[in-house]
């Protein structure tokens, strides 16, 4: 089915020049990108964001990193289009994410792991309402869509 999902390159990822090194791979897995924005995250917006994890040891860290400079906001669609960036994104432990994804190749740690996407469709609804207005997203067409969809 045809979904969208929301990711975000941190500013690992951005400090490191890897914004382009995750288009081009969502690119050549065949998503579709349809909204693209670059911020500083707030505080409260980060806080909102990773609501689940409040609580959690890692949760202050997990803020103070997210909002320590600039990231970049997406939403790609395309058929199962959330599990096909998890899978293309590799573990959240960069350690153990499997060579070939993007943490595996191109990470290091657990926290600092380059991208975030979310992980189930309520999430990305969420994730992607958080960031995007309906006006920032666009629909159009693409001449290979016929080959990527199921
Ligand atoms: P994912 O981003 O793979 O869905 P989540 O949702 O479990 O992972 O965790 C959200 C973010 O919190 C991760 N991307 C990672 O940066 C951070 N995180 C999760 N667990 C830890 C941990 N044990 N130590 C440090 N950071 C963590």
């Amino acid at each position: 089915m045809i979904e969208r999902t929301f990711v975000m390159v941190k500013p690992d990822g951005v400090g490191r020049r890897f914004i382009g090194e995750v288009i081009g791979r969502y690119e050549a897995k065949g998503l579709k990108l349809v909204g693209l924005k670059m911020q500083i995250v707030s505080r409260a917006l980060a806080e909102t964001h990773y609501a689940e994890h409040r609580g959690q040891p890692f949760y202050a860290g997990l803020i103070e990193f997210i909002t320590s400079g600039p990231t970049v906001q997406m939403v790609w669609e395309g058929e199962d289009a959330i599990a096909a960036v998890r899978k293309l994104n590799g573990a959240t432990d960069c350690r153990e994410a499997d060579i070939g994804t993007i943490r595996g190749d191109l990470g290091l740690t657990k926290q600092k792991n380059i991208v975030h996407a979310s992980d189930a469709r309520e999430t990305a609804e969420r994730e992607i309402a958080l960031y995007f207005q309906p006006s920032e997203l666009w629909d159009y067409p693409l001449p290979d869509a016929a080959w990527l969809q199921e």
